[in-house]
């Protein structure tokens, strides 16, 4: 009894001395606990995300971590940052940009930064002493077997206990973990700071497959708050509206003179053959939307298809008499922004045509439909779909902005 006494009351002593050193390191510029070097009175979380995802559900994921950062700010909790994961290696990505490529290359960083505490990766390695960036602990996430054990969803996580990451890094060979943990992990990503509170000391912190935790809310004002602060990068911006001056006509934000269309082939055609058009019944979908735009013309068309098939339907809407634009990069525009940046140009482009048509269940295509919400179109012209050729044809979720 004795005993226990004294190693309880000896673990609520050291439980106490973790907490005024944590608070101490939380006010301090300088150098604090075992951390040899300056962390500017901030700790920080950095997450990855499943390597095949693509850049828009990635962007949902960002949304989550932000929010959980933002909502945390609000009640006080203000010590922590979000590190942005440079862009890397992305599966859809076959054109230029092999190296790790910061968000303010796609986004505008003073904006998200107006929502959330985030900052690029290089600003922590130019306050970083050392040759090497270490995390201190790196959580894997992992889900759960049987997510629905009894029949029910319910929240909560599990330490499995220490194993081996064998992620890149974002594609940098000079940061490291000194604790690697596997956790199973399912609900909402405010539960993460359960996790973190298991390290008080810790100020640098990962999660691995940042895709499992799901968002605290969808669809309420923080999510369109957080929505509306992701704003592109401005040279971005320029090349679309020049474009859409150009070749669409219009110098406004809501244009009146085109329509647009998301036309997303690769794995979807592939993989999803019963649920997109083919080639022709696509010019088809494209007619029958004309027919309510009387006056009328011109379409443009955002995708990842092949040249071959661009072509194809090309001919297929030429025929039918519509004047067919496709956005085509330069050489440079390619050297400068890659994939990723001719996507967003494509988005960009779509979102501001009167009426917009897009592919089920993509999420570049959720991602044009929010921006229409934002730029205020009437749901109607946002809210579309390319259907099957034949079959059922579900029709599109009205996620309606939040303001
Ligand atoms: N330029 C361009 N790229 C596209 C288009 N549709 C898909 N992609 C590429 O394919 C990727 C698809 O992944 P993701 O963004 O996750 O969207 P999802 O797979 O359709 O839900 C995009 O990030 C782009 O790189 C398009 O219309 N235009
Ligand atoms: C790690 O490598 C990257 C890319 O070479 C470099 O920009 C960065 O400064 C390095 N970080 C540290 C902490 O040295
Ligand atoms: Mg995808």
């Amino acid at each position: 009894m004795l005993i226990l006494s004294v190693i309880v009351s000896s673990l609520v002593l050291v439980a106490a001395e973790e907490y005024t050193s944590a608070q101490y390191c939380d006010k301090t510029t300088k150098s604090c606990g075992n951390n040899d070097e300056v962390s500017y009175g901030k700790k920080h979380i950095f997450y990855d995300v499943n390597p095949p995802e693509g850049f828009n559900l990635r962007r949902d994921v960002y949304m989550r971590f932000a929010i959980m950062l933002a909502e945390a700010q609000k009640q006080g909790k203000d010590n922590w940052e979000l590190v942005l994961p440079p862009w890397y290696n992305l599966y859809h990505w076959r054109s230029g940009r092999r190296q790790p490529t910061p968000w303010n290359k796609y986004f505008d960083i003073k904006s998200l930064k107006s929502y959330s505490p985030v900052v690029e990766m290089h600003e922590i390695f130019s306050k970083t002493k050392k040759k090497e960036l270490e995390i201190d602990v790196l959580y894997i996430l992992e889900n759960y077997e049987n997510p629905f054990e009894n029949g029910v969803f319910n929240e909560k996580w599990h330490v499995k206990g220490e194993c081996e990451y064998d992620g890149l890094y974002w594609g940098y060979n000079n940061i490291t973990a000194k604790e690697v943990l596997c956790v199973q992990f399912q609900g909402k990503v405010s539960q993460l700071w359960e996790l973190i509170a298991l390290h008080p000391h810790a100020s640098k912190i990962m999660f691995t497959h940042g895709e499992i935790p799901l968002h605290d809310t969808y669809g309420t004002k923080s999510y369109w708050d957080c929505r509306k602060s992701m704003k592109f990068n401005k040279n971005l911006i320029h090349i679309a509206k020049d474009y859409i001056a150009e070749y669409l006509k219009c110098k406004t934000e809501r244009c009146a003179t085109y329509l647009s269309v998301h036309w997303r082939r690769q794995d979807f055609a592939r993989s999803r053959g019963n649920q997109v058009p083919s080639i022709a019944g696509t010019a088809k979908q494209i007619r029958k939307a004309f027919k309510k735009l009387p006056d009328m013309n011109k379409v443009f068309i955002a995708t990842d298809a092949s040249m071959s098939e661009i072509n194809k339907l090309e001919k297929a809407l030429t025929d039918y008499g519509y004047e067919t634009h496709f956005f085509l990069p330069s050489p440079s525009i390619i050297e400068e922004y890659g994939d990723g940046g001719i996507a967003i140009i494509d988005q960009i482009i779509s979102s501001h045509a009167a009426y917009f048509i897009g592919t089920h269940e993509s999420t570049f295509t959720y991602r044009i439909q929010e921006e229409r919400e934002i730029l205020g179109f009437e749901s109607s012209t946002t809210f579309n779909r390319l259907c099957p050729d034949t079959g059922h044809c579900e029709k599109s979720t009205n996620w309606l902005i939040v303001d």
